[in-house]
């Protein structure tokens, strides 16, 4: 893929500067060998072909593509699953979803998956001396499966390794509908009190199914409940009016809060995995993105993110911390068109694949579903205008990050994370001995072959339209010559799949996998 002239020439553009700043650093004499900062941007069903730098033609992502070219950009780097939930307890815990029952797309009031004093990506950080915060998506539950909305809602982010907190509990189509900033519902007016349920409506409640004429968004499948901002929720919610996020404004306050946060504690190492609400449904940017592309909301709200990225570089830049920041972005899942609204999306998708040449998509087994865009960059740690081709899965993030911050993870932590920290700043390219990848059943990716377990339902997501790789046989993909895993060769070549069949029992028997 040709990157873009002009981010070679913004790169090239920026060493003088760089070079500056680190001699002013030098003068300046800042202590020995301070921790670089970290920030994770972890966008929400953005696939592999859905940004300039990995393809994409009809958005584009300066700001992620400058990112790119001042950094690496990972080819074969996974999320753990096909989903939101799962994906995002393997990134913050090391541990595979799938290992545990109660990992599925989470409703708004499901209690938190991490239990205090758990090893967690944040906890390890905080560790090792770190300020940390998340901002934007949760979808890990909250509290102990009796969430009063009102109250302290505990146990939460700040009970599992993050000093500051300012999260969509669920999901931007999930009730409620409102930021909890630490441990409270934000801007909540105690006398118009919050309730929620998955269950059935309140009385009195505006109903998306009984109120058609009130909907700005039609829903295609689901998302017939609540009737918020004009559009239809998951789940009942009453209450706390003042407090109801506007779908259109969630990109400013999301960032604000990032750049905020980045101010705040720039005098020492911090954190910020900034969970960007984009470009999940309802896709609702804000009307200085509405047009950005001929793609409709979806493709808009792929600008709009690549607009929140640019502002978190922009503040990092302006407080002179670039050098010193190790900046990531990746995505939980792989890309879905309808995902149950009138958007648009289908319609005017045009030539764009958002899966870029692989198969399938979120909710899928295909490498669709996980196979994602992964960046990161480094100045002066990571080479400029790298691609690694190593294979990459965000289940080694804990690790690897407490490698990078000098921290021994306990025995029982993080029990399926390996440390690829050679691997992130490019200096190997050998990377995950096998990827294991979760959607229905689960599959295993070793060198270059894949092979899917047996999976039972429908073929065919007819809703979305995804294909789910779900088959009663069992499937074997080459990926270096089938890379969009149409032709199985599992009658052909049982030995392989044996081979790669025990291999996924063994990880499956194992309680730790980590070396
Ligand atoms: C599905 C929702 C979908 C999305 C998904 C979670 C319906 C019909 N579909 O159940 O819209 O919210 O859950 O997405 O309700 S995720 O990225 O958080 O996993
Ligand atoms: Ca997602």
């Amino acid at each position: 893929m040709n990157r873009p002239q002009i981010n070679r020439r913004q790169f090239l553009g920026g060493i003088g500067a760089a070079a500056l700043s680190q001699a002013a650093l030098l003068a300046q004499r800042p202590p020995a060998r301070r921790l670089p900062n970290i920030v994770l941007i972890y966008a929400d069903d953005v696939g592999y072909g859905d940004i300039s730098c990995y393809g994409a033609t009809r958005v584009h992502t300066p700001n992620l593509d400058k990112l790119a070219g001042g950094g690496i950009r990972f080819t074969n780097a996974h999320a753990s699953s096909a989903t939101c939930t799962p994906s995002r307890y393997s990134l913050m815990t090391g541990q595979y979803a799938w290992r545990r029952k109660d990992t599925h797309i989470l409703p708004g009031d499901a209690p938190l998956l991490m239990r205090p004093g758990q090893t967690t990506l944040p906890s390890v950080l905080q560790h090792a001396g770190y300020r940390t915060a998340v901002v934007g998506k949760w979808h890990l539950g909250l509290g102990n499966g009796n969430i009063d909305w009102n109250g302290h809602i505990q146990p939460g982010p700040n009970e599992i390794g993050f000093d500051y907190s300012f999260i969509i509990p669920a999901t931007l189509d999930r009730v409620p509908c409102v930021f909890v900033e630490n441990d409270r519902v934000a801007n909540l007016d105690p006398k118009d009190p919050i309730r929620v349920s998955y269950r059935q409506p309140f009385p009195g409640e505006l109903v998306a199914r009984e109120h058609p004429e009130l909907l700005r968004m039609k829903y295609s499948h689901g998302h017939d409940q609540a009737l918020i901002n004009g559009v239809g929720r998951i789940g009942y919610m009453m209450g706390g009016k003042s407090a109801l996020w506007v779908d259109e404004d969630i990109s400013t306050t999301l960032t604000r809060k990032a750049d905020a946060f980045i101010e705040h504690e720039k005098a020492r190492p911090f954190f910020l995995y900034f969970a960007a609400h984009d470009i999940h449904v309802p896709r609702m940017p804000n009307q200085r993105f509405v047009g950005a592309t001929p793609m409709g909301p979806r493709g808009d709200a792929i600008a709009e993110l690549d607009w929140m990225v640019g502002q978190v570089l922009e503040t990092l830049d302006r407080n002179g911390l670039t050098n010193n920041t190790l900046v990531m972005f990746s995505s939980d899942n792989g890309p879905v068109v309808d995902d149950g609204y009138q958007d648009q999306a289908v319609e005017k998708l045009g030539d764009h694949k958002p899966a870029g040449i692989y198969r399938g998509g979120k909710y899928s087994i295909f490498d669709g579903g996980t196979r994602v865009p992964w960046i990161a960059r480094w100045p002066g740690h990571i080479k400029p205008d790298g691609i690694s081709d190593a294979m990459m899965s965000q289940v080694d993030l804990t690790a690897t990050l407490a490698a990078l911050s000098g921290q021994k993870l306990p025995d029982d932590g993080a029990p399926d994370s390996f440390n690829e920290l050679r691997t992130l700043l490019g200096e190997s390219s050998t990377g995950r001995p096998y990827v294991v990848e979760q959607s229905g059943p689960l599959a295993i990716i070793q060198d270059g072959w894949k092979y899917i377990e047996p999976g039972r339902g429908p073929k065919i997501n007819r809703a979305t339209n995804t294909e789910t790789g779900n088959d009663p046989q069992p499937q074997l993909y080459d990926l270096r010559k089938d890379p969009h895993e149409r032709n199985n060769l599992a009658a052909q070549d049982s030995s392989r799949v044996a081979q790669l069949r025990s291999l996924l029992d063994k990880v499956k028997s194992e309680t730790r996998t980590r070396p």
